[in-house]
């Protein structure tokens, strides 16, 4: 709610779909921000609601000592700071990154006397100022930064610092990216199933988020059995073996070939599974796949 943080100033760059959002928060909950943006009038709304308007990335930099970056990707990064003094900046960069990436940017920020954390935004724009949304982010880099300015940081969404390594946080997105990825794939074959089926496809929805709900509990709990597996524990009970997962394959994939469904989204995973099998993991869950995965 306005008047509820001690007011702040900070300087964003970026205002696409996500830097608008952050900025009308900040500005909603009483802060001063500068903010600058490649096409000049994305800024105009946001002067009308308060905001300071710079003229050059170089000026916003300059504004003020905590500088926020949420651009389209890496290389629009590296063009809005080209020109812009960096020393005793406390610059965090919530544009999406690679682990490497973020590392380098630590690195220059280091370089330049500036302070540095990278962000990986876990929310959509509505999800923004919206506390009861569940939307948060990761921040890794310098724990000074974080400590200084978490209360400013969190007025958008939840923040949580996961460590020294700048690329900490980075690595965190994308893992949650990338298993909503496959997530999203499964989503996409089971709709296709049932497309052209005489099934209530409302009712089918709800059935659909409750099982990846229910389903998601069980992966995770898989997950903590390889880090068992690591350090050589034997792993108990398996409910779902691979051998029996593989068998099931079998039916899945007819079932797509009878609904004239592609299995181009399942078969990857597929694969790996058969050859877990192939290589006499059959007996084992799912959590050797990550073995498998990251043996080199
Ligand atoms: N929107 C979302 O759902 C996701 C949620 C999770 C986090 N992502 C990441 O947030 C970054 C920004 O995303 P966005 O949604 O704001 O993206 P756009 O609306 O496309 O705006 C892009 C802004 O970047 C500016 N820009 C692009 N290239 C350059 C460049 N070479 N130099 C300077 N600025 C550049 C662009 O400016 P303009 O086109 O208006 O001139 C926008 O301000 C992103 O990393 C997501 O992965 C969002």
């Amino acid at each position: 709610e306005p008047g509820e943080h001690r007011p702040r100033s900070l300087s964003l760059l970026g205002l696409g779909a996500m830097g608008t959002a952050l900025a009308r928060t900040w500005l909603a909950a009483g802060h001063r921000v500068t903010v600058w943006n490649r096409t000049p009038a994305r800024a105009e709304p946001l002067r009308a609601l308060g905001a300071t308007v710079a003229g050059s990335a170089a000026e916003a930099v300059a504004a003020n000592d905590l500088v926020v970056l949420c651009l389209l990707d890496d290389a629009s990064v590296g063009e809005t700071l080209a020109g812009a003094e960096l020393a005793g900046r406390d610059l965090v960069n919530l544009t999406t990154s690679t682990p490497a990436d973020a590392r380098v940017w630590a690195d220059r920020a280091q370089a330049a006397g500036a302070r540095f954390l990278d962000g990986g935004i876990m929310a959509v724009p509505p999800m923004i100022g919206v506390p009861e949304a569940g939307g948060y982010v990761f921040y890794s880099g310098s724990a000074e930064l974080f400590a200084a300015h978490q209360e400013i940081l969190a007025v958008p969404a939840g923040a949580r610092y996961v460590g020294e390594d700048a690329g900490l946080a980075a690595l965190h997105d994308v893992a949650l990216l990338s298993a909503m990825s496959g997530m999203f794939a499964g989503i996409t074959h089971a709709f296709a199933l049932v497309r052209e089926a005489d099934v209530d496809l409302g009712g089918f929805s709800g059935l659909l988020a409750d099982w990846l709900v229910a389903m998601a509990r069980v992966a995770v709990t898989e997950d903590q059995h390889a880090q068992k597996a690591e350090q050589g524990e034997d792993q108990g009970d398996v409910a779902s073996n691979l051998a029996m997962q593989v068998a099931g394959n079998a039916t899945l994939l007819r079932t797509a070939e009878q609904q004239g469904v592609s299995a181009e989204l399942l078969t990857p995973y597929m694969e790996l599974m058969e050859r877990a099998v192939a290589e006499g993991h059959g007996d084992r869950d799912g959590s050797v796949l990550v073995e498998l995965l990251t043996a080199h």
